[in-house]
């Protein structure tokens, strides 16, 4: 209340981070670090006979998100607070979050997440803050009373979005800021026309419909169908917010002309893009604006993220289904395209096929809006994630806009809060930093774990580093089996890769690595190895077949592998189910490798990267995302690097890529893929990996053969590092080190100065 005071009274200029997904983690563990009360609560508890751990397993996590995008958003909704930058975090208050993934009998089942059953003690309802949200309808021309020409829009169907607000606290600091969250409600309980025209259930379906929308996350890398309400999602989310942002803002500023100056709204993706068209139509419509006055106010407003290269994930929308849903902002997205395109004919002259490209409309076959386009028009900055990936985007996916507004044009790397995936995951390794230290400082500066570097050589530091891994080891060895009833064994190398379950992230090279380590064991060529336990943790899009195979894969040959007696005191394999940011904090202290494999030039940064980083896993991977920055950090020495570059990989595409002449000369892949065709891992069932080693072979799209060879090296190599525990333990300790640049501090301090122009506001405790 405090810091909502404080920046109202100030005119604080704020940052409305727009996003559809926040994967937000438990509350209760990071807010008492935050508030710095963890042990006075432990101290409390254990006066009542309460034990603190046992009542933070209990909690229940918001799931609001899919994976990397979402959690990004929670990491920098922590990071906004702990660095006193005044924001309003908007998003859906989804019902039901992403699914809960279980595994029955080794293929995952997908389970609802109801974790609003035992009520949400986080988040403050404000039935004040209500907006009507339109869907459908017509426009219409009308005069106003000065008699001047203007458009309306009479909407078919009207509902309301209510907020709830959940305080984010920052760290060490009394600056709190919001994620205001919308849950849709009919607009009044009952039709009464309806009712009293004796249609009682019509008008209790017509709230149904209502609360539909924001009932339940939609899984990402879904295939493209029946997404009306995603659409309507989108846009009731993005209305609600753009009201609210202009209720505040004639509230407490005044007239809506210095709009862009109290406020910078952050697309995060282009899920919120619509929010271009739905200021522009408030301001016009609503606000009696002209379209040059409209538009520049909106086009300051706006910056936008992008966080994917992959075609399939880039947004479209058939221009029917959005005219049928939203006639107004159309109209509004053709008069945007109408005055683009004469710009770019202005400076291409005659360069018909870059309208083509460059138009918010796709042409030929069903006509259909491009978010993205529409995202980068409104905006007046637009980033990537980490530097590789901004410079792909630069030159590829939006190489034509780039050309005609190079300024535009940012990189801001990704980064992860230390509170949460440091101090409140792994408190041993944080005690130990904060003696090494000789301060605590580094939870709020991450650069200052650089100081631990000094102590590399130290062999007390040494032995008490690896006695803080063997114990988060030993923690997940414990859960694992009362889950899993798989037994790890902690002296073993816990190989770990855990993040959504896509082709391009190659969990089935790793598969392929598992079953030649299995194959030479077997054959008594075991000398090159040492024991390892392979764990695996993700979800898979309930519709993305080929995910869902490799899910079934991975355990299937843990099957065989785990039971034969033979081998499994060398390897194991393990499924971690329903990874999300509480397993995931199991995980990332427990990891000695960290498996960043994706097929360079795909993964636009990866975060998990950072997390397993600062828990002193080394990380084996490509030039991919992150990876290539994270290296530079860490140093070239302590990171396994392998495989092709973007560039290389480009290349060989374009040169023709031929995956089943590798499969023919390399003995050793051939007998792996041979393998799995053998029916060894599926009861003899021939049959069931087909679908995915025939793509391998075929087609191998993410390039997982042409890779194969040099990952296996490169795990050589691990191997022989891991023996040399001295030298393991000195590049652990150095990836800590030198992680300081992958906090969230440090993306929203780059944010703030370079993108949104935002100083920080501290907010003196009260009393
Ligand atoms: O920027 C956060 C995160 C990146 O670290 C991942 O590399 C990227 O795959 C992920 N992107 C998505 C895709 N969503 N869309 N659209 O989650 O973003």
């Amino acid at each position: 209340m405090e810091s909502a005071q404080v920046f109202k009274t100030s005119h604080a200029r704020t940052v409305c981070y727009l996003s559809a997904e926040y994967l937000l983690g438990p509350h209760l563990a990071g807010n008492l670090v935050n508030l710095g009360i963890t042990e006075t609560a432990r101290e409390v508890g254990e006066e009542l006979g309460l034990d603190l751990d046992a009542i933070l397993e209990e909690e229940e996590e918001p799931g609001l998100g899919n994976g990397g995008l979402g959690r990004l958003a929670a990491c920098f909704m922590e990071s906004l607070s702990t660095c006193h930058i005044p924001a309003i975090g908007y998003g859906i208050r989804y019902e039901f979050g992403i699914f809960d993934q279980a595994i029955e009998d080794g293929w995952q089942v997908e389970r609802t997440d109801n974790w609003l059953r035992n009520g949400n003690p986080w988040e403050i309802p404000r039935p004040k803050i209500r907006f009507s949200v339109g869907y459908g309808g017509y426009t219409e021309s009308y005069r106003d009373d000065k008699g001047r020409s203007r458009q309306r829009w009479q909407p078919a169907s009207v509902i309301n979005g209510m907020a709830y607000d959940t305080p984010i606290l920052g760290y060490g600091t009394a600056n709190a800021n919001l994620l205001r969250l919308w849950k849709a409600e009919a607009p009044a309980s009952f039709d009464f026309q309806a009712f009293n025209t004796g249609d009682y259930y019509g008008a209790v379906y017509a709230n149904i419909q209502a609360e539909t929308i924001s009932k339940v996350l939609y899984p990402n890398d879904e295939p493209e169908a029946g997404k009306e309400l995603r659409l309507k999602q989108q846009y009731f989310f993005v209305s609600c917010s753009m009201q609210d942002m202009i209720r505040l803002h004639l509230n407490t500023v005044g007239p809506l002309e210095t709009f862009a100056d109290k406020f910078v709204a952050q697309l995060n993706d282009t899920h919120p893009a619509l929010a271009v068209a739905e200021l522009m139509r408030l301001l016009l419509d609503e606000h009696a604006m002209n379209w040059e006055q409209a538009w520049d106010i909106t086009h300051r407003t706006f910056c936008y993220t992008n966080h994917t290269l992959l075609p399939e994930a880039l947004e479209t929308w058939s221009v029917s289904l959005f005219e049928r849903l939203l006639p107004r902002h159309l109209e509004i997205v053709y008069e945007i395209n109408r005055r683009f395109l004469d710009e770019v004919r202005m400076r291409f002259l005659g360069d018909e096929a870059r309208v083509w490209r460059m138009s918010l409309i796709a042409e030929g076959g069903e006509r259909r809006v491009r978010m993205a386009n529409l995202a980068v028009v409104g905006s007046r900055a637009v980033n990537g994630v980490a530097e590789l990936h901004s410079a792909l985007v630069k030159a590829t996916l939006f190489k034509d806009f780039a050309e005609l507004w190079p300024e535009r044009f940012h990189n801001v790397t990704n980064g992860v809060t230390p509170r949460r995936f440091m101090v409140v995951a792994n408190p041993r390794l944080s005690r130990l930093i904060t003696a090494t230290c000789g301060h605590e400082d580094w939870i709020r500066d991450l650069e200052r774990v650089r100081e631990l570097e000094a102590h590399v050589e130290d062999a007390g530091l040494q032995e008490e580093w690896r006695a803080v891994k063997r114990a988060a080891k030993q923690d997940l060895a414990e859960w694992m089996n009362q889950a899993t009833g798989v037994r790890l064994d902690p002296e073993s190398l816990f190989d770990v890769q855990a993040k959504r379950f896509h082709e391009y992230k190659r969990q089935h090279l790793k598969v392929l690595h598992i079953i030649r380590c299995y194959q030479r064991i077997k054959q008594g060529q075991s000398q090159d190895l040492v024991p390892r336990a392979f764990i695996f943790g993700g979800k898979a899009a309930p519709g993305y077949f080929m995910a869902k195979l490799i899910i079934k894969l991975i355990n299937a040959v843990g099957e065989v592998v785990n039971n034969d007696p033979q081998v499994n005191g060398w390897i194991r394999v393990a499924f971690l189910p329903d990874f999300n940011v509480k397993n995931g904090q199991r995980l990332y202290p427990a990891a000695d490798l960290s498996e960043q494999i994706s097929l360079a030039g795909k993964e636009a940064s990866g975060t998990g990267n950072m997390k397993f980083s600062m828990n002193g896993a080394l990380t084996i991977g490509t030039l991919d995302g992150a990876n290539v920055e994270i290296r530079e950090a860490v140093g070239a020495e302590n990171f396994f690097l392998f495989g092709m570059t973007a560039e290389e990989a480009l290349q060989r595409q374009m040169t023709g890529y031929r995956p089943w002449e590798i499969y023919r000369n390399d003995a050793e892949l051939k007998s792996d893929i041979d393998l799995i065709n053998s029916g060894l891992f599926s009861h003899g069932d021939t049959q069931l990996f087909r679908p995915l080693t025939d793509n391998l072979v075929n087609h191998d799209p993410f390039m997982v053969l042409a890779d194969y060879r040099a990952y296996l090296d490169c795990q050589k190599t691990v191997s022989e590092t891991y023996k040399d525990t001295p030298r393991w333990t000195r590049m652990s300790i150095l990836n800590v080190a030198r992680i300081g640049r992958f906090s969230s501090d440090r993306a929203i301090r780059e944010y703030a100065a370079h993108i949104w122009k935002v100083t920080p506001k501290l907010i003196e405790p009260a009393g």
